[in-house]
């Protein structure tokens, strides 16, 4: 199974939190607000999946990730199209090294928590996203259907990812 990072980056503000999701310009999810992320290419130098992580934000959004952490690991079928199927490990980042920027690939965007436009996601992102925004880990699986809705999922809350 192929496998890909997403990342979160998280702005603690008071009274409350945001969240950072780019526009995904080209390629796979384009016209979705997405993480930040990409797939683990040992080609470009990755040797395990944090690798992938650091490389895709600097990549898509140019910062560079200092503190981190593993929340998801999400396994996607989309039995259409196989070629799709992936495994993507969810990071949130809650410190790194300059301002998001627009690239080729990504047009970033902060957003209030409250105001996540789950319209224009992947169809997943609703029923994960709240989950690890409450700081829980979790464990799943969607299957999906053409159009890119959901036919089938399970999600697990586990203590370790
Ligand atoms: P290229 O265009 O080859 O550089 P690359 O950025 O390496 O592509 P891409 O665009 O295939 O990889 O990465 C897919 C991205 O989409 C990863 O960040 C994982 C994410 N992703 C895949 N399925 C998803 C889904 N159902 N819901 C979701 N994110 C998904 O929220």
């Amino acid at each position: 199974m192929r496998q890909a990072t997403l990342c979160l980056l998280i702005k603690e503000n008071q009274p409350e939190k945001e969240i950072l999701l780019a526009m995904k310009k080209r390629g796979f999810g384009a016209g979705k607000w997405n993480g930040v992320g990409g797939k683990f290419e040992p080609e470009k130098g990755d040797k395990n999946i944090v690798d992938t992580l650091l490389r895709e934000v600097k990549e898509e959004i140019g910062v560079k990730l200092k503190e981190f952490k593993k929340v998801g690991f999400l396994r996607f079928y989309f039995p259409y199209k196989e070629e799709w199927n992936q495994d993507v490990h969810i990071f949130l980042a809650k410190s790194w090294e300059g301002e998001p920027k627009e690239s080729e690939e990504m047009k970033p965007k902060w957003f209030r928590t409250t105001e996540i436009p789950f319209e224009e996601m992947w169809d997943d992102d609703k029923l994960w996203l709240p989950k690890v925004l409450e700081g829980k880990k979790l464990r799943a699986n969607f299957v999906f259907r053409e159009g890119e809705k959901i036919t089938k999922h399970d999600i697990k809350i586990v203590k370790e990812i």
